[in-house]
């Protein structure tokens, strides 16, 4: 079974939170999702949690490090994300970043101008998973 790590904001901000645990039941279809944390309703930027941030980093970054497949929501600019995406392009990992085109945020330059990852623009949820499928289905076959 293929390991996804999926990529959301968190301390970047939750607007966006209930899109990405739809995100994530999509993403469950085809492997096992190592990240399902980032789309719970729960997680707020300023709730409790038992772990410190060094523990979260390690955590993370092993999760990233032994994923095959990156999928990131990148429409709620967070710093946790784009960090992500760099060091999973420095893992040499296949990263797919969903934009919404109706974010009212233009994606940064540094992400939709890199050569290194897939992005891709969409609407409507169900936009997200037809991309979704596609990527996949080639990952998962290739
Ligand atoms: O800068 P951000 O917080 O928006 O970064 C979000 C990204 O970093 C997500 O894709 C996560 O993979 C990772 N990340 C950041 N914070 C956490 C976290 N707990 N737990 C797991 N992954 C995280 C923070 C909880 C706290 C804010 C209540």
């Amino acid at each position: 079974m293929k390991k996804i790590y999926f990529a959301g904001s968190i301390r970047g901000g939750r607007n966006d939170n209930e899109l990405y645990a739809q995100i994530i039941v999509e993403l469950r279809s085809f492997g096992e999702v190592l990240t399902e944390h980032v789309g719970y309703n729960s997680l707020s930027p300023s709730g409790e949690v038992d772990m410190s941030d060094q523990e979260i980093y390690n955590r993370d970054m092993k999760w990233l490090t032994s994923s095959d497949i990156v999928v990131a929501e990148v429409s709620m600019p967070s710093l946790g994300v784009g960090f992500e995406i760099a060091s999973a392009i420095g893992l040499k990992k296949d990263v797919l970043c969903l934009h919404r085109s109706q974010s009212g945020k233009k994606l940064s330059a540094m992400i939709s101008g890199c050569p290194d990852v897939r992005v891709m623009e969409y609407q409507t949820l169900d936009d997200a998973k037809q991309i979704l499928d596609e990527f996949l289905s080639n990952e998962i076959s290739g």
